[in-house]
């Protein structure tokens, strides 16, 4: 969603992007940034304790959401696309229109799954079998379509990273189980994404962003 907004303040040249680094919607974004290069400047929120400078911006109060100006995305999608209009040096955006049909079921019914069962208790009427169910049925079609590398071949797309983050969320409900399960590509799909330097580097920590804070910018030189 994107939204004009006055400002009267106007603390940096460079767009704010409010985060959190647990956030898998947050971490999509920040991959976006570091491929796209594009700087902005990092605001960390713990979601407890949400700053009222981020309350005042923010259409629907999560994480992640980018100020630019006088507008704002509070989409993380949205957020990738907009960096990767900028800069697109590594072609993320050249993905067949599939891509964008697995992000919106990994958006949705994933998702949906996903939370299910991580949050088994705030969903006493659910059928936990059947969130199971639906959870590796995209992991199975994940596999399917996993070549070596990347969804779509040996380059990585804008699906790889938008989904990846997620993969990994549901990986740690239960990583014990998760790597017993028969989906060795989506495994060694998510094993190079946890140990590369890309997601090193959106993983730094940074604490709880107060107003007279310097200011970080991300991605870090
Ligand atoms: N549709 C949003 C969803 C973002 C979202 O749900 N973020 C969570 C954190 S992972 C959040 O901020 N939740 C608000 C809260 O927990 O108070 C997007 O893609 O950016």
């Amino acid at each position: 969603m994107e939204l004009m907004i006055n400002f009267n303040e106007h603390i940096t040249d460079l767009p704010i992007l409010y985060s959190f680094r647990r956030c898998p919607y947050a971490m999509r974004s920040r991959l976006s940034l570091v491929s796209s290069k594009v700087n902005v400047e990092l605001r960390e929120v713990i979601l407890r304790e949400k700053p009222y400078e981020f309350l005042r911006v923010s259409p629907s109060a999560t994480v992640p959401c980018l100020v630019i100006e006088n507008k704002v995305i509070d989409e993380s999608l949205d957020i990738m696309i907009w960096a990767l209009n900028k800069n697109d040096p590594e072609n993320w955006l050249d993905m067949p229109c599939e891509g964008y049909d697995l992000i919106k079921e990994s958006d949705g019914p994933f998702k949906n799954a996903l939370d299910e069962i991580k949050y088994a208790s705030r969903h006493p009427d659910i059928d936990l079998n059947e969130s199971h169910k639906a959870a590796c049925r995209f992991l199975f079609k994940l596999e399917t379509m996993l070549t070596e590398s990347y969804l779509f071949g040996d380059k990585s797309t804008l699906a790889d990273f938008s989904i990846l983050p997620f993969i990994r969320q549901f990986a740690n409900i239960d990583i014990a189980w998760f790597k017993e399960q028969p989906w060795p590509k989506v495994q060694h799909w998510l094993n190079r994404f946890i140990n590369s330097n890309r997601f090193e580097q959106i993983q730094s920590k940074y604490p709880q962003w107060r107003v007279n804070d310097n200011i970080t910018i991300f991605p870090e030189a």
